[in-house]
């Protein structure tokens, strides 16, 4: 009897970790633009959050205010279906349109709001057709 309490709790704690897991999660996003001449821009900016369980998607990052600004910190929220994981890295990018699109980015942080867990993505460069190594689309490594 004992035996089968002790089974039926292990499955039980099983199936409510493996509920967990695919649980929908929120993402705190703050993209800080550099402190340089024409560090902003207007261009439509996307990201795409990769777990080591789930990618978000490919996501734009739009409020409501003039975002991406010289000096300035944005903040967004996403929300995916599923859980994450732990994240590996980000991809950043922009479609270069409007004036002056060239965009330095500082850094990203990613907030995962359940777990009160952080990720820091250092950029310290440009996405710019005209300047640095001309990308427009990057891969940022946690640090
Ligand atoms: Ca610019
Ligand atoms: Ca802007
Ligand atoms: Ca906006």
């Amino acid at each position: 009897m004992r035996k089968s309490i002790a089974f039926t709790l292990t499955i039980t704690l099983l199936l409510l970790l493996g509920a967990n897991y695919a649980l929908s999660a929120d993402y705190r996003i703050v993209v800080k633009t550099g402190n340089v001449e024409n560090a902003g821009t207007d261009a439509h900016v996307y990201i795409t959050l990769i777990g080591d369980y789930r990618s978000s998607g490919e996501r734009e990052l739009d409020s409501p205010k003039n975002d991406f600004e010289r000096y300035q910190a944005d903040t967004f929220s996403i929300h995916t279906a599923e859980f994450l994981g732990d994240l590996l890295f980000v991809r950043i990018r922009h479609d270069n349109s409007g004036k002056k699109p060239g965009w330095f980015l500082d850094y990203i942080t990613v907030h995962e709001e359940d777990s009160d867990r952080m990720w820091y993505f250092p950029c310290n460069r440009w996405l710019a057709v005209d300047t640095d190594d001309h990308l427009i689309d990057r891969y940022l490594d946690p640090y």
